[in-house]
């Protein structure tokens, strides 16, 4: 568990989750705990996602994946006990009320869960070897790396005062940042490798996978990025915050390069 959380990590989703609590006035420290919590469930999917049984890779975080280091049974261990320990800790947290513990406990519940995470890994699964539209690859997105997003800045938010409007607003914001990620992560994947755009199903690449530069080609994939980011942004300005480091990085998530 340790190796995974320490190895590295760009800790997007705690840092969107007390940005997010700061731009609405609250304090960080209220929402540190949480924010742990969450690059814990976010961790524990990640070695998950490495397993032989899954996409079976041998490096993550630019270290070997934990199954590699500890072996498979431990790893799948290492992310149980990620998963279950997060929500221990959102229960231990004695920053918060206990009105609050069982809000954020359910919003998580449901960011990570069946109806949340879980489920995108499984309609990804289902996509390989298969064209998808548009909108189903905005589905499985939304739902495998969106939903976590979703929650930090929703969560966040809620953490830093903001209303029922704000907070509805957030969570939109997080649906747009989530498919910003995607596409540029697609975008990424192609742009070391141009061969790997408009391989149709049945060509010779095993595992075929629907991506937006598969979809709409590298140009329309930018286009389709730029139309989330403006999404984005109108509903940061819809909920008064858009002057705050949520836009910042929110133009870090549509152009970073790793
Ligand atoms: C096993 C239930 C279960 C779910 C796994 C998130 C996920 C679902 C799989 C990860 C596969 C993947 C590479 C998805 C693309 C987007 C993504 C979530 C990348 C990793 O997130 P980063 O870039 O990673 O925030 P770091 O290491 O910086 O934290």
């Amino acid at each position: 568990m340790e190796y995974s959380v320490t190895v590295g990590g760009k800790r997007i989703r705690p840092i969107l989750l007390l940005a997010s609590c700061e731009a609405f006035g609250g304090q960080e420290e209220k929402a540190l705990q949480v924010a742990a919590a969450l690059e814990m469930i976010h961790t524990y999917s990640l070695i998950h996602d490495d397993l032989p049984a899954m996409d079976n890779d041998d490096f993550r975080r630019g270290k070997a994946t934990n199954h590699k280091v500890f072996g498979e049974a431990t790893a799948i261990l290492a992310g149980d006990g990620l998963l279950t320990y997060s929500f221990e800790l959102i229960t231990k947290d004695q920053q918060l009320t206990d009105k609050q513990k069982v809000y954020i406990l359910l919003e998580l519940a449901n960011a990570s869960g069946p109806n949340g995470m879980v489920a995108g890994q499984l309609l990804d699964m289902e996509a390989e070897n298969k064209e998808s539209s548009l909108k189903e690859l905005e589905l499985i997105h939304s739902l495998k790396t969106g939903k976590l997003l979703q929650f930090a800045v929703k969560i966040g938010a809620y953490l830093g005062g903001a209303n029922p409007e704000q907070i509805h607003q957030m969570e939109k914001f997080g649906y747009y940042l989530g498919l910003i990620f995607q596409v540029q992560d697609d975008i990424l994947d192609v742009t070391g490798d141009e061969n790997k755009i408009g391989k149709p199903v049945g060509s010779d690449e095993t595992n075929y996978k629907s991506t937006y530069p598969k979809l709409l080609g590298l140009d329309g994939a930018m286009k389709q990025k730029d139309a989330y980011h403006q999404l984005a942004v109108e509903a940061l300005e819809t909920a008064g915050v858009e002057g705050s480091l949520l836009r910042e990085l929110t133009d870090y998530l549509g152009n970073r390069d790793y």
